[in-house]
């Protein structure tokens, strides 16, 4: 009979997906793991971006993990601070915390002898038998190389490093019209002398009563519901089953999204010359939606300007745009996004053979069912490539990743295996099918957007959930080698 052993394990971040991670492995018995976390605290997002006016733009109720639901958010879209310390309680909620290793990061990851080898910036070294690269998506912020921005004078901030630099009667730029972008502009607008909205790209704007506190009687009455975690999930799957369906098909409900939110520009932008500036040329929901209770009004505001020029340079003193204005600023916010395709990189990960993850991934990022990648043994990523970023609840997914590698890790416990790796057929397979499946999806209706891998590859989930529950639930070992 074969004899059980418990696996080393690494999970690579302590962001949402890597909390998900751990609590999975504890709460399968696995006592053998380590959460390395390159940052000072966990909360991944929730931890580097912290600009003004910063809360999450699902619903707060549905934005949490099944298993452990908090019935008393302060408002229904909850603020980046209030997630921040969601996920800093769940540390020790979830008894994580001797799991923990903060300020630790690691820059390579080496699959030798049948173990993963495992470098840290500070010269340390872990040795593991399974790594999980729980390592995110939106969080090597992209800084576009515009002429001349080193020789801007004043503070030029990314809104995912946010600094307490001073905006309050400056006059500040702000580039990049994503959810980032709007969140960042309505939040220092009021307090700015002038307020410059620099747009390369308009974007559909979609009215929502962000600020709006959560009653307390919801969390009184949701704090005495009997099994919370239930009503967590059915509020999930109710929320990603209708925002799956209007981004993967082409229905009459997406059709009346859509017209929702160009009734909101119609209503909320009076001053028509503004308005016709601020109208995207493609359709609502093609790139991610912007919801906010604010913007549309802000951007008419006496101390503010939309600027849909180009930019082409950034002086000492401010931004020249192609129609030759040159807009003097004190302040530029650089709301640009994420190099969202990069996942584990720069780390250096070397699987089979010596094969690294660059190469491997030389034609855009791959791995089937979000997790697993050819060439790469005993590595699964959790929220990897094609996750449902855009239609579904992250958490919920991350759960339902973890738990299937789970189920990988307790047949190496139990001496059934000593490695696993996805096979290239079945990674093929996949990427087919999903190439399929993106046809009819809006985000494939002409607009650019961080979704793109590259000019024909979208990096998203293009189904619905019962794939994805069927994909992670029961592990098909024809996909797979296992030695
Ligand atoms: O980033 P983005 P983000 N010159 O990539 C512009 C999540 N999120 O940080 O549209 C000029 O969407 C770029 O222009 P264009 C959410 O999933 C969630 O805003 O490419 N402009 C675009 O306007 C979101 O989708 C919350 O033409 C340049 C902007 O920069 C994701 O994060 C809150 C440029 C980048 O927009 C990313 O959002 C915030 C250039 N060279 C974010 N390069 C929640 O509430 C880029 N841009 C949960």
């Amino acid at each position: 009979m074969a004899q059980r052993r418990d696996p080393r394990i690494v999970i690579i971040g302590a962001g949402m997906s890597g909390i998900a991670a751990g609590h999975v492995l504890r709460q399968s018995g696995f006592h053998d793991f380590t959460i390395v976390e390159k940052g000072s605290d966990v909360g991944g997002v929730w931890h580097w971006n912290r600009y003004p006016g910063l809360r999450c733009d699902v619903p707060s109720y549905g934005y949490q993990f099944a298993f452990a639901p908090k019935p008393d958010w302060g408002h229904v879209w909850a603020t980046g601070d209030e997630i921040q310390r969601y996920h800093r309680d769940l540390i020790d909620d979830l008894q994580l915390r001797s799991h923990l290793r903060l300020n630790c990061e690691v820059t390579e990851a080496v699959f030798t002898g049948g173990r993963w080898r495992l470098s840290t910036a500070d010269g340390g070294r872990l040795d593991a038998d399974f790594v999980i690269a729980a390592t995110g998506v939106l969080h090597q912020p992209f800084i576009p190389d515009f002429p001349g921005l080193d020789s801007f004078a004043g503070p030029v901030v990314h809104t995912a490093r946010w600094t307490n630099i001073k905006t309050r009667g400056k006059r500040v730029g702000v580039i990049g019209t994503g959810s980032t972008g709007v969140q960042v502009f309505s939040a220092l607008q009021p307090d700015a002398a002038h307020i410059t909205h620099f747009a390369r790209t308009p974007q559909w704007v979609m009215w929502m009563p962000m600020r709006m506190p959560q009653p307390r009687i919801v969390g009184h009455l949701l704090r005495r519901l009997p099994r919370q975690d239930k009503t967590v999930r059915l509020s999930q799957f109710i929320g990603s089953d209708y925002l799956t369906d209007l981004v993967i098909r082409p229905t009459w409900r997406r059709r009346a999204a859509q017209r929702y939110g160009a009734m909101c520009l119609r209503v909320l932008v009076r001053d028509k010359k503004l308005r016709a500036r601020l109208r995207p040329d493609y359709q609502p929901f093609c790139k991610r939606q912007v919801l906010s209770g604010d913007y549309y009004r802000r951007i008419g505001k006496p101390n503010a300007s939309f600027v849909s020029e180009a930019i082409v340079e950034i002086t000492k003193t401010g931004v020249r745009t192609a129609d030759g204005v040159h807009h003097e600023l004190d302040v530029l916010v650089l709301a640009t996004g994420f190099a969202a395709h990069n996942y584990m990189r720069p780390m250096a990960v070397r699987g089979r053979d010596g094969l690294s993850i660059d190469d491997a991934w030389a034609k855009g990022p791959r791995a089937w069912g979000m997790t697993a990648i050819p060439g790469f043994p005993n590595l699964f990523m959790v929220l990897g490539p094609n996750s449902p970023t855009g239609s579904m609840s992250l958490q919920h997914t991350a759960e339902l990743t973890a738990r299937y590698i789970a189920k990988w890790l307790n047949r190496f416990r139990d001496g059934e295996i000593n490695a696993v790796e996805v096979t290239e057929e079945a990674t093929d397979r996949f990427a087919d099918e999903v190439a399929e499946a993106m046809v009819p999806t809006v985000w494939n209706t002409g607009c650019n957007s961080w979704y793109f891998a590259d000019d024909n590859h979208i990096d998203l989930w293009p189904f619905d959930r019962k794939r994805l529950t069927r994909m992670l639930t029961q592990p098909q070992d024809a996909d797979y080698i296992l030695t």
